[in-house]
């Protein structure tokens, strides 16, 4: 698949500590042949930053938003607030609640502003949820979708046959 130019999904995080794990949604994005942009946005630290970041992303061509944070992390759900696009966000491990904190601040979102939570620090997920989002309107990513999901059948059986010998 060629990558675009423009950038389809924006990953934010509130940290650059999250980087480590945010990682991971960028690398299955290219794996895809995705274009994705990155940015350290905090709800808290710099929040007319998000503004601006949220209310101007369907305009500058993003399809989606895949959010991370940590503790507090009102990150996803503002972003959501500011824009219709579909936002996904990604729980952060933290250490003082090993990121239960994280996952409920995202997951409990009020009726009408929705954000797709992914489990605590799999921005994998994240991404290839995003990757499906995308893959209903891109016959070209849907076809990848499946391929991947084939060779995701056959590792695990290979995985099974071993336990077998
Ligand atoms: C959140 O606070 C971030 O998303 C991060 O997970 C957490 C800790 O941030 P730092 O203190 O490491 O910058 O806003």
């Amino acid at each position: 698949m060629a990558q675009e130019n423009t950038p389809l999904v924006g990953i934010i995080m509130g940290s650059d500590s999250d980087f480590e794990i945010m990682k991971e949604a960028v690398y299955v994005l290219d794996e895809f042949g995705i274009a994705s942009e990155i940015s350290v946005i905090s709800a808290h630290r710099t929040p007319q930053d998000l503004e601006k970041y949220a209310v101007t992303a369907r305009t500058r061509g993003l399809k989606i938003i895949i959010a991370g944070a940590g503790g507090a992390a009102h990150l996803p759900g503002v972003t959501a607030a500011m824009t219709v696009l579909p936002v996904i966000g990604v729980p952060i491990f933290s250490k003082k609640l090993n990121g239960q904190d994280s996952l409920y601040s995202i997951v409990q979102m009020p009726a009408g502003i929705p954000v797709a939570t992914v489990g605590i620090d799999n921005a994998r997920n994240a991404a290839l949820l995003a990757l499906q989002i995308l893959a209903l309107s891109d016959s070209a990513i849907m076809t990848a979708m499946e391929e991947f999901r084939i060779k995701l059948a056959d590792a695990s059986r290979q995985k099974t046959g071993k336990i077998r010998d």
